[in-house]
């Protein structure tokens, strides 16, 4: 996914320097010859560290899991899941995790807008309390072939969209993610003027049960590089649909714009439904990568939610599969 030019980070190489030159005076001062156990463990060591002081520190949720979702597969283990995740406002690598300090995710409003009957501006923490949450575990799968399989909590996005009563006229759903050049390096950084991030779906995807509105995952509130403190998930499409960290949802009369779209459009499309038998225009799509155990799997169509959602789609018409 990263064939737009963005200039790349040199944060990654500067904070790795600076940790092998505190190591390197460390053991110097212990008379060693540092440089062979440098390149073994410098770090594997300071990042797992880090990561799991991060993970510990969030806060529990207690929600009651529905059964009515269940998983062919084992589930991604947390911490190899949180240290691989996209985020392209902090980095165009995986580790996420490092560059998010600065990103504030309380307190957060959340409004939303356009057409309907009852607009709502809300804080996440309110939001929490007004719709009861659950816990669903999905199969989730990149663009890029790997895959995880992941309990998330929060509510279906149909349960927010009774509430606030779309018109008539309201056909589409447009999200919104943060413009925060401060606290994201790379929407400082780059010269794309297509921040902040956006998605869409169609009124009737919205309501289908299966998109959902995350807030938690593995027990616990979203980490920051998952998309805290509230992100789509919508498990039958590829992940760059599941936007994260969302400040407005907008009803509107037509299909929003969506951020790869404008940014490569030959590649990536409004729908982005999930199908083996097309492949991406640079690779095949019938196979993904377990996250985790590296296990490669046949990807399946829909993402194997065919009962859910293969009504809402003509498997014969190519447009729905990029
Ligand atoms: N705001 C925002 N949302 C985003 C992205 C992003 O760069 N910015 N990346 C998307 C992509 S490409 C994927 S695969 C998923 C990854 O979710 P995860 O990192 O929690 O696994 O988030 C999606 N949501
Ligand atoms: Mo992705």
């Amino acid at each position: 996914m990263q064939s737009y030019k963005l200039p790349t980070s040199e944060l990654t190489a500067e904070e790795v320097f600076r940790t092998r030159r505190t190591l390197l005076k460390a053991l110097g001062f212990l008379g060693l010859n540092a440089w062979p156990l440098l390149n073994a463990c410098t770090n594997y060591a300071a990042q797992s560290r880090d990561l799991n002081g991060t993970l510990v520190n969030l806060k529990q949720l207690h929600a009651p899991r529905n059964g009515s979702y269940r998983l062919d597969r084992p589930l991604t283990d947390q911490t190899e899941a949180a240290a691989y995740t996209n985020f392209y406002e902090f980095t165009h690598s995986k580790e996420v995790w490092r560059r998010v300090d600065r990103f504030l995710t309380r307190p957060w409003e959340l409004k939303i807008t356009g057409l309907v009957k009852k607009p709502l501006t809300i804080s996440a923490d309110e939001l929490l309390k007004l719709i009861p949450q659950e816990e669903r575990h999905y199969r989730f799968r990149c663009v890029e072939t790997w895959s995880m399989a992941v309990p998330w909590i929060g509510f279906p996005l149909s349960a927010l969209i009774k509430r606030v009563e779309p018109l008539s006229s309201a056909t589409h759903i447009s999200f919104i993610s943060f413009l925060r050049r401060d606290q994201a390096p790379e929407q400082k950084r780059s010269s794309v003027e297509l921040w902040p991030y956006h998605e869409g779906l169609t009124l009737a995807e919205g309501m289908n049960d299966l998109s959902f509105m995350a807030t938690g995952l593995y027990g616990h509130e979203l980490a920051k590089q998952h998309g805290a403190p509230i992100r789509l998930v919508a498990p039958w499409k590829y992940g760059f649909k599941s936007i994260k960290s969302v400040v407005e949802i907008v009803f509107t009369d037509r299909q929003p714009a969506t951020f790869w779209n404008a940014m490569i459009p030959n590649e990536y499309g409004f729908w982005a439904n999930i199908n083996p038998a097309i492949p991406h225009p640079r690779w095949s799509q019938a196979e993904e990568s377990l996250l985790g155990s590296n296990e490669r799997r046949k990807t399946l169509l829909y993402n194997g939610y065919t009962d859910q959602v293969g009504g809402l789609y003509n498997l014969k018409d190519r447009q729905y599969f990029y």
